[in-house]
């Protein structure tokens, strides 16, 4: 062999060990390296019956093909006739193959929007049917297929359904018209609205297979502090033309609705929502709305919260505003999704309680067609919270569960946090709504109380960088909110396991100990951030690094030392009845568990009661020494994870490898920054030494307090 031929091989068989910049996510398709495998499924399939020549079919079977390109290193052919290995793709309504070989009954268990993969034999052929009642579930089928692959599972025989148990399956971008997004860390906006709707950048397509291959199918454009300009006519036509390109992966787009629009740029006095005016300017909004995006999803709003105005501004309540919107919406098949997240600053009452106390009473009030979306935690996106006291507290209305993927608490997009444990400790939590059992998880999917509107939405956290979120693993965040959207039964386990070997690689020296990372990474974070329940301690404005200290903020629920209280006695909020009594907002058996000392778990600990340094904790510690073991171990535990990722090296491209060995050092930079800060701020009220055997942190208090971030990344600023 020539010395050059020989040195493009050797190139050909490592560049999949170098390039690889983090553009392709979870669908790599890389050729299959275990040969063994490669040969089997090769033979299990050998041609594609071409699809129908619709959009969403086209769009599958092209998917399809370029996967199994991809993974086989061959074309599979598009043959019309049946062969051994075939693979079939459409609906009953597209193709009467598949009506013949697909029992009705697992048809029937795809509903609208699922799918069945089924292999059989026809006219004495083996072959593999890919269907769904829509066309979009033939394309979340092709999804799953590919993903089968990708993972190395056994494609045959398949006799395999599976349908969303959640409706509405959304991203909330917090983007805003000149592109810069709030609280958004993985660069500007992917939304290049300047060049819209003439120039439709690739990404736009490769954004829509990535939702689609998980299942998402809308997509909020567009940030809830809302600029009236979009819902112009020059950014609904921009609008637009990413509806169309969204389209044929079964997404819907979103837009978020300011509720002055019909001052700002509808001319008129007032936004009153009982006016006959105002209403009529909706409608008409609506109506141009839908002319330009017929299938458009429907109007995301934040009212009355954090500066925004809304129907209150009018004397009139969350449920008049949301139903005056419904009126003009609902009948074009949108919905209307009402934010939950309010709390004045008039109010003196304790922040926790006040959307509860808002929104309750409403219950009933609001218009079919209008989902109320609650934050999974009753003040905002903390490391870890108890569920919102309103899961399971308004049976008559749908509520949305919203999540936040961008890393605004958690560490921006510099830490590696895997969520799926977060999203799933609430979604298992028990409201007992209606006993035991009702799970937060049957209040969002509709079976607690009989809702079939149903909905989960992540705040994206997508943004133009190379990689999409900055941080090669933010990108399992984005993936597991899909995924539990669709099947909340799947265990954080699972969908690390299927992210890591889809993104990464399959060898189980790789995936294991990655696993085993990514589970505990969010326990990491909480230790070294905000542990036993301690919430709201970062910094001022940005959010940017620990400021328990901070107390200069213009409201008193935005400084750390409302949330933590600590003083000489103890630290934490009481929140018993003796306190501010915001357990009295869950039910009796919630109440009573986190209302004891004795039965509190500890991780909820100073969410819920003032707690005297010297009290004993289950490990025999007391709450100062368990505070510090708990800030040391969680830094310590990002020495660990530095570890085991130097351990990766050579398993997988050196490109990645080498961007989350950075950013784990950063981490732990961060981690040790945030366990100095608050052990050290926290013992001016203990007044206790450090217990023995920690080391002493390097700066004083005064050098962490003395820090300020004038540029920190995400503040946004809508133009
Ligand atoms: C807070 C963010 C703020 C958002 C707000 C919201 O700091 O930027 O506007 O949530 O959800 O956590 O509306």
């Amino acid at each position: 062999m020539k010395k050059t031929a020989f040195f493009f091989f050797f190139f050909l068989s490592f560049c999949s060990l170098c390039a690889e910049d983090g553009y392709r996510l979870w669908l790599r398709y890389d050729k299959i390296s275990d040969n063994a495998l490669l040969q089997q499924y090769s033979s299990q399939l050998s041609s594609l019956l071409p699809a129908a020549s619709t959009p969403t079919l086209q769009t599958a079977q092209q998917e399809l093909q370029s996967g199994l390109q991809g993974l086989l290193g061959k074309q599979i052919p598009l043959q019309p006739a049946l062969a051994n290995g075939s693979i079939i793709l459409g609906t009953p309504a597209t193709s009467s193959l598949i009506a013949s070989v697909v029992p009705a009954r697992q048809l029937a268990a795809a509903g609208a929007e699922g799918f069945v993969l089924q292999t059989a034999v026809s006219s004495g052929k083996n072959v593999t049917v890919i269907t769904g009642n829509k066309e979009a579930g033939v394309l979340y089928g092709v999804f799953y297929f590919l993903r089968l692959l990708q993972t190395h599972q056994s494609i045959r025989p398949l006799a395999f359904t599976s349908a969303p148990k959640i409706g509405l399956r959304l991203l909330n971008h917090w983007d805003n018209l000149n592109r810069s997004v709030e609280r958004g860390y993985a660069g500007i906006s992917i939304w290049d609205w300047h060049k819209l709707p003439d120039y439709l950048d690739r990404r736009y397509t490769d954004y829509a297979r990535a939702n689609a291959s998980i299942g998402i199918n809308g997509t909020v454009l567009t940030n809830v502090n809302a600029n009236a300009l979009t819902l112009t006519k020059d950014y609904l036509v921009k609008a637009a033309a990413l509806a169309h390109v969204f389209r044929p992966y079964g997404i819907k787009v979103y837009l978020t609705a300011r509720f002055s629009a019909p001052i700002e740029i509808g001319k008129l006095k007032t936004a009153d929502p009982l006016d006959p005016a105002v209403q009529q300017w909706w409608k008409q909004k609506a109506d141009e709305i839908y002319s330009y995006i017929p299938d458009f999803g429907g109007l995301l709003v934040k009212a009355n919260s954090e500066g925004q105005p809304g129907p209150q501004n009018y004397g009139r309540t969350h449920a008049d505003g949301a139903n005056m919107l419904a009126d003009a919406i609902t009948p074009h098949g949108g919905v209307v999704i009402w934010r939950a997240f309010v709390y004045s600053n008039e109010t003196p009452d304790d922040r926790f309680k006040q959307a509860y106390n808002e929104f309750k009473p409403l219950d009933g009030k609001f218009r079919k067609g209008v989902l109320v979306q609650v934050k999974n935690g009753p003040i905002d996106f903390q490391p870890r919270e108890p569920f919102h006291p309103l899961f399971g507290a308004m049976p008559a209305t749908p509520l949305m569960m919203e999540y936040q993927l961008t890393q605004e608490y958690l560490g921006f997009a510099t830490h590696l946090v895997y969520e799926a444990p977060l999203f799933t400790e609430v979604l298992q939590a028990d409201t007992y709504a209606k006993g035991k059992r009702s799970e937060v998880a049957s209040a969002i999917d509709g079976t607690l109380e009989g809702h079939s509107l149903t909905g989960m939405a992540g705040v994206a956290n997508i943004g133009n960088d190379r990689n999409w979120c900055g941080h090669p693993f933010a990108q399992a965040n984005w993936y597991a909110l899909g995924r539990l959207a669709w099947d909340h039964d799947l265990s954080a386990a699972q969908i690390a396991e299927e992210w890591i070997r889809q993104t990464f690689a399959n060898q189980p020296a790789f995936v294991g100990p990655v696993k085993a990372m990514m589970l505990s990474s969010r326990e990491t974070m909480v230790n070294y951030m905000t542990p036993l329940g301690l919430h709201h301690i970062m910094g001022y404005g940005h959010h940017y690094g620990p400021a328990p200290w901070y107390n200069q903020a213009p409201r008193a629920d935005w400084n750390p030392v409302y949330f933590h209280k600590a003083d000489s006695l103890g630290l934490g909020f009481d929140r018993t009845a003796a306190g501010s009594n915001a357990l009295a907002q869950y039910k009796d058996e919630v109440a009573r568990l986190y209302g004891n000392l004795q039965t509190c778990p500890e991780a909820f600990l100073l969410w819920f009661h003032h707690v005297p340094w010297n009290y004993k904790m289950k490990s025999g510690r007391t709450l100062w020494e368990e505070l510090c073991y708990k800030y040391y171990t969680g830094a310590d535990s990002v020495k660990q994870m530095r570890q085991t990722w130097n351990g990766m090296k050579g398993l997988i491209d050196e490109e990645r490898f080498a961007q989350v060995n950075m950013l784990l050092g950063i981490q732990e930079k961060e981690a040790i920054w945030w366990r100095n800060a608050c052990v050290l701020y926290f013992q001016t009220f203990s007044r206790m030494p450090l217990p023995a055997g920690y080391e002493k942190p390097d700066q004083s208090l005064e050098y962490y307090q003395s820090l300020r971030f004038p540029y920190a990344p995400g503040i946004g600023g809508n133009l």
